[in-house]
């Protein structure tokens, strides 16, 4: 049983003193109030680190997606791409491993990596405070573009600001056309969403088009970039999408 636990008696109120499982979260109001001071600390952290990115002249992204949708492998094109002429920093969120952060390692890119489960509680997100702590191992004031690649995860992170500019989402064709419906926050929080793994397109019983009219319904006029990084496709309008969004 959870924290959210409730008796099963005819009356239908909680009974304050059983110790039992409960955590402490007894009515629903002060869970409420649990959860906006949880998101009220979020977005101050959020705002500090936005000011610290204006400051420097850096143009933050919090690129998000399901697990595997496909982030590094665009990000490793997209420092390919950009290196030489956009100075670009990454910072890399998985719950464990230094895997992804190696794997954009060796593009000219600054990369600061946080593990969650390494003093964050192995949280399947990230947060504002955790960016905050991966800053000092970036040269900010050396960089003009900042990408945080999120944890893999289709649900919580769309729900905490990091002191992103922008929020870009891959979504692979892999997933099935009603995800938008299903999982909407991210999708509709989303300022470009990548379809990528359109490679696979031929081998799949993927209606494009069903997907793009549930994408309409919750983010009427998202920009779609249709993407492979197999192929490559689509990399150059996301490096502009990118670029474009710089500060002068
Ligand atoms: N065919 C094809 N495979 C892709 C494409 N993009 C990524 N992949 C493959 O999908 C798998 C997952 O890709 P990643 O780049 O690790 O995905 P991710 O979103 O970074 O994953 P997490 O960081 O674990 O959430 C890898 O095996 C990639 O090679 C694509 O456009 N086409
Ligand atoms: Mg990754
Ligand atoms: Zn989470």
């Amino acid at each position: 049983m959870g924290r959210f636990h409730q008796h099963d008696d005819d009356h239908g109120h909680h009974d304050l003193d059983d110790k039992g499982d409960h955590s402490g979260y007894a009515t629903g109001t002060e869970r409420i109030e649990v959860l906006e001071r949880i998101f009220d600390e979020n977005d101050r952290m959020a705002a500090a680190n936005r000011a610290d990115f204006d400051a420097a002249g850096v143009t933050a992204v919090n690129l998000m997606s399901s697990p595997g949708a496909g982030k590094t492998a665009l990000l490793r094109h997209t420092l390919e791409r950009l290196q030489g002429c956009v100075r670009v920093g990454i910072v890399e969120g998985d719950i464990e491993t230094s895997i992804d952060a190696d794997r954009l390692d060796g593009f000219g890119a600054a990369v600061s990596l946080i593990n969650t489960a390494n003093g964050f509680g192995g949280e399947c997100h990230l947060d504002a405070p955790m960016v905050r702590s991966a800053l000092p191992r970036l040269p900010l004031a050396e960089l003009d573009l900042l990408i945080v690649e999120n944890v893999g995860n289709l649900v919580c992170p769309a729900e905490f600001q990091v002191g992103e500019h922008r929020r870009a989402m891959v979504y692979a064709i892999t997933e099935g056309e009603e995800k938008p419906l299903k999982y909407p926050v991210m999708f509709r929080s989303a300022d470009v969403v990548l379809v990528n793994k359109i490679d696979l397109l031929p081998h799949l019983d993927f209606d494009l088009d069903a997907f793009y009219t549930n994408l309409k319904a919750v983010n009427p006029n998202v920009p779609v970039i249709e993407t492979s990084a197999r192929t490559g496709q689509g990399v150059e309008q996301w490096c502009d999408w990118l670029s474009n969004r710089r500060h002068g």
